[in-house]
């Protein structure tokens, strides 16, 4: 590919450097007007709202843009090591407010706008949001670059653009069904796509040895299929300071070969099949989370996705002349879980078969360019691979991982003799119930470092999931506690907040988190109670509106709201909210309780079930039906209600989380391996019921006893019960209330007389209950009932809240980052 022009610009403009367009109001409005007329190609007085949406977007993406090449010039100037973050997914949210924020441009959009006859507020409704990941992991990809460009630390996030991202969820007579997300339908504003700067991948085939001329025998890939990785960039703006970077994203299309086919063979159908084959690897995001698909079609999209970041790493970011022996001082690749660990064989695969060094060369090197981060405990959610299906889809791979662990096998045996069966343990090849590579396996031997995610998860990661290992190489394993980022999550999504915080406190908290500690002396300030409340309130309303405008739901006020949104999955225990509330209105339907002493409480769930997930799915009918009854109950009217939106995504996250007052995170402790939203509810001040699970042990480290609400066995406690054999039909038969929770769903009573459609949840919970709800019921029901005695005295709540806001800062993802970069990646931020 020819890059720049063939001869010496003449013109001044042409040789100078990229200037930003104009930070005032008539600039703004001659941007927009110009990306309306001439990019759109309408005038303003026929043009559609969504052609105003994206002659904004594309507007607002002019002003980063100038930012982004001024980043790429200065950069190259002066390169250093950078950071290559590789994700499968990254749940990046609307594009359009953080943008603005970034640029500080939002005053200056909303009154050209004005100026123009139209309502920003409208536009940024337009905005389809780009899902494409799936939960936490998704969602923390996303933080991270957020944080990486504030820092103005090197850092390209590479990933898949996938046709379709998370499902759309709707809610048929109370069970999800699934609708495809075809975010890209009414543009992509954001992207910019590089059709020229296309990445050959290979797949299939065979592998052939040769001798050359050197007399040294090689490896040659002969490949059955290829496919090509086009560049999609997007900008990831770092707040107000004059930084963009990268998100480069991967889309598949067919060869050159798929198109002569057509062209030769005559069988135009069979041809566009092919086509379409090719193109099928970035067409969807896997709805799953926590547990991997072992699908063929999974591991085309990791691999495709990995040999697109490192071809174009290696031949279209460093010099021509780049010595690969240096890789290790310019780049450290990040693998987020174990999705993108192909790339660890395919590093291996260059730098012997295209870069022609020796193994141990290679084997050298490629140890210094990764390290791994591992995001679960669940041993089903531990990602393997079949040998079958790997020698047929990556021959070569499958003969590099072998050398791999035949090499890493004797170091083992070297360091502890005669111990075959912790070699059996530790290999990358596992021989039941098929032979397969172990991923977390594969990683942890390649990488400089593993990590996991809170402080209990990697003690856990420590001594029990990966502890062979972690034996061996003890300096290997940290702890990085994940983070989330304060500008989308507070600075934008909670503005009355803010304002409150700045008005407060001063600017310059939004990119120094830490700062948040100068609130705790307000805690004591009535006055700023009473804001504080007012901040709260106004959330509520805003809440309110939009479950309204977008749910048809009408949330009763002046409740407590009690929020839990989250993967619905059965160690986070969605059941053990319901039983609750299912208990509270059990006691007053009963007459057990006095209706007159309950606190009103509103739940919000927010939940998407895998679509393959029986449990998950059962519960959310479940859920639906119970919502159902209550709320059309006129003996709890006023007092209880229960609000399931359908979809929850990053969008609705940041309208709920601000007016949340109870943050629920009730995983079976062990479970959870970190948690970002129990982050983000405590930012926005709400309280937090938990378990001893992930980063709510941190939460409440510092936030304090007194302002958590703290419930359930802690790990040693489930281990224990787990070793001694747990028994959920004695729980049921010991305690009234349960008891007569689960018989009241049980008995059809929130699905019309149905027993039978109750009875998959019912049943397992009676009979398996495998994260231990009943084991915890009691514990739990008691901490509710410390909740409401807590939010009577508002006074004292609010205390609560505003701590809990001021001694959350450490979970900034600006701190994650930062850790990394000290720890793990020693790369250099500000040059
Ligand atoms: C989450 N993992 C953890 N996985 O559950 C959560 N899995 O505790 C943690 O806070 C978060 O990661 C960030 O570290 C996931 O979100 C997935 O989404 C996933 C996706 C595909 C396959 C397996």
């Amino acid at each position: 590919h020819e890059r720049g022009p063939s001869f010496a610009p003449k013109h001044p403009l042409a040789s100078g450097p990229v200037s930003t367009p104009p930070h005032t109001v008539d600039g703004f409005v001659k941007e927009f007007l110009r990306e309306l007329n001439y990019g759109q190609g309408v005038p303003l007085s026929r043009s559609s709202l969504n052609d105003q949406y994206l002659a904004l977007a594309r507007t607002v993406r002019g002003y980063l843009t100038a930012r982004w090449l001024q980043t790429a010039t200065r950069r190259r100037q002066k390169p250093h090591k950078m950071v290559g973050y590789l994700s499968a997914e990254y749940l990046l949210g609307r594009q359009l407010d953080n943008a603005l924020l970034a640029t500080d441009l939002t005053a200056i959009a909303d009154e050209a706008l004005k100026q123009c006859g139209i309502d920003l507020d409208a536009l940024r409704q337009a905005e389809i949001e780009p899902g494409l990941g799936n939960g936490g992991l998704g969602r923390l990809a996303a933080c991270f670059i957020d944080s990486l460009a504030t820092m103005d630390a090197p850092c390209v996030g590479y990933g898949l653009r996938y046709e379709y991202g998370i499902f759309k969820q709707t809610f048929v007579d109370g069970r999800q069904v699934e609708v495809p997300d075809n975010w890209l339908s009414m543009g992509g504003p954001w992207e910019i796509p590089h059709p020229e700067m296309e990445v050959p991948v290979h797949f299939g085939g065979h592998t052939e040895r040769y001798v050359g001329e050197d007399g040294r025998e090689r490896t040659r890939w002969i490949s059955g299929w290829d496919v090509l990785g086009i560049r999609y960039n997007y900008m990831v703006p770092g707040y107000q300071n004059g930084v963009v970077n990268t998100l480069r994203l991967w889309r598949a299309r067919a060869t050159r070969a798929f198109d002569l086919h057509i062209f030769n063979a005559g069988d135009y159908a069979e041809a566009v099949r092919s086509q379409t084959f090719a193109e099928n690897i970035s067409k969807v995001l896997y709805p799953e989370d926590s547990t991997p698909q072992g699908k063929e079609l999974r591991l085309q999209q990791q691999y495709f996705f990995v040999a697109c970041s490192i071809y174009d790493f290696l031949k279209h970011t460093q010099p021509t002349d780049l010595d690969v022996r240096d890789l290790p001082e310019r780049i450290i690749f990040q693998l987020n879980d174990t999705h993108p660990v192909i790339g660890i064989p395919e590093l291996m695969r260059l730098l012997m078969d295209d870069y022609d060094l020796p193994f141990d060369e290679a084997w050298a090197i490629t140890r210094q360019c990764f390290a791994y981060t591992c995001h679960t405990l669940l041993p089903e959610a531990l990602e393997v691979w079949s040998v079958s299906l790997m020698e047929r889809l990556l021959p070569r791979h499958m003969e590099i991982i072998y050398m791999i662990n035949e090499v890493f096998l004797e170091e083992v045996r070297e360091a502890f003799p005669g111990d075959e069966l912790r070699v059996r343990r530790m290999s990358i090849i596992g021989d039941h119930p098929e032979r397969s590579v172990r991923m977390a396996h594969l990683a942890t031997v390649a990488s400089v470092k593993v990590n996991g995610v809170a402080e209990l998860h990697s003690q856990l990661l420590r001594d029990k999931v990966l502890s062979d290992f972690s034996e061996m190489w003890p300096e290997k394993f940290t702890n990085v506690t994940n983070g989330v980022t304060p500008r989308r999550f507070v600075r934008q999504s909670n503005p009355n907040l803010s304002k409150l915080i700045t008005d407060t406190i001063g600017v310059g908290w939004v990119a120094n988190l830490d700062r948040l500690r100068e609130l705790e002396v307000y805690a004591e300030d009535e006055e700023f109670r009473a804001k504080f409340r007012e901040v709260k309130a106004l959330n509520k309303e805003r809440i309110t509106a939009v479950l309204k405008r977008r749910d048809g739901i009408e949330l009763p006020q002046g409740h407590l709201l009690d929020v839990m949104v989250k993967r619905l999955h059965e160690y986070k225990r969605q059941t053990l909210k319901l039983l609750h509330m299912v208990t509270l209105y059990e006691g007053i339907i009963s007459g057990e309780v006095d209706a007159a002493t309950v606190t009103p409480r509103t739940v919000v769930f927010g939940a998407k079930a895998a679509p393959g997930y029986r449990m998950a799915k059962e519960t959310i009918f479940l859920i639906n039906s119970v919502a159902k009854v209550i709320n059309n109950d006129p003996r709890v009217e006023g007092k209880l209600f229960i609000a399931f939106p359908a979809n929850y995504n990053v969008t609705l996250a940041e309208r709920l989380i601000p007016a949340a007052d109870l943050s629920e995170q009730i995983s079976l402790a062990g479970k959870e391996a970190s948690g970002t939203g129990n982050m983000k509810f405590a930012l926005n001040g709400a309280l937090t019921i938990g378990t001893d699970d992930g980063a709510n042990v941190e939460i409440r480290q510092l936030v304090g006893d007194d302002n958590f609400f703290l419930f359930g066995m802690d790990e040693p406690a489930v281990a224990e019960l787990q070793a001694k054999g747990y028994q959920p039909t004695a729980y049921y038969e010991s305690n009234e209330r349960l008891r007569r929770a689960i018989n009241l769903i049980d008995s059809g009573h929130f699905t019309d007389g149905n027993r039978e459609a109750v009875s998959t949840v019912i049943g397992d919970l009676l009979y398996n209950d495998r994260f231990l709800v009943l084991a915890d019921y009691q514990s739990y029901i008691d901490a509710q009932a410390k909740v409401e005695a807590a939010y009577a005295d508002q006074e004292a709540w609010s205390r609560s809240a505003i701590l809990n806001v001021a001694r959350t800062g450490f979970f900034s993802s600006d701190r994650s980052m930062r850790d990394y970069i000290d720890r793990i990646w020693h790369i250099k931020t500000g040059s």
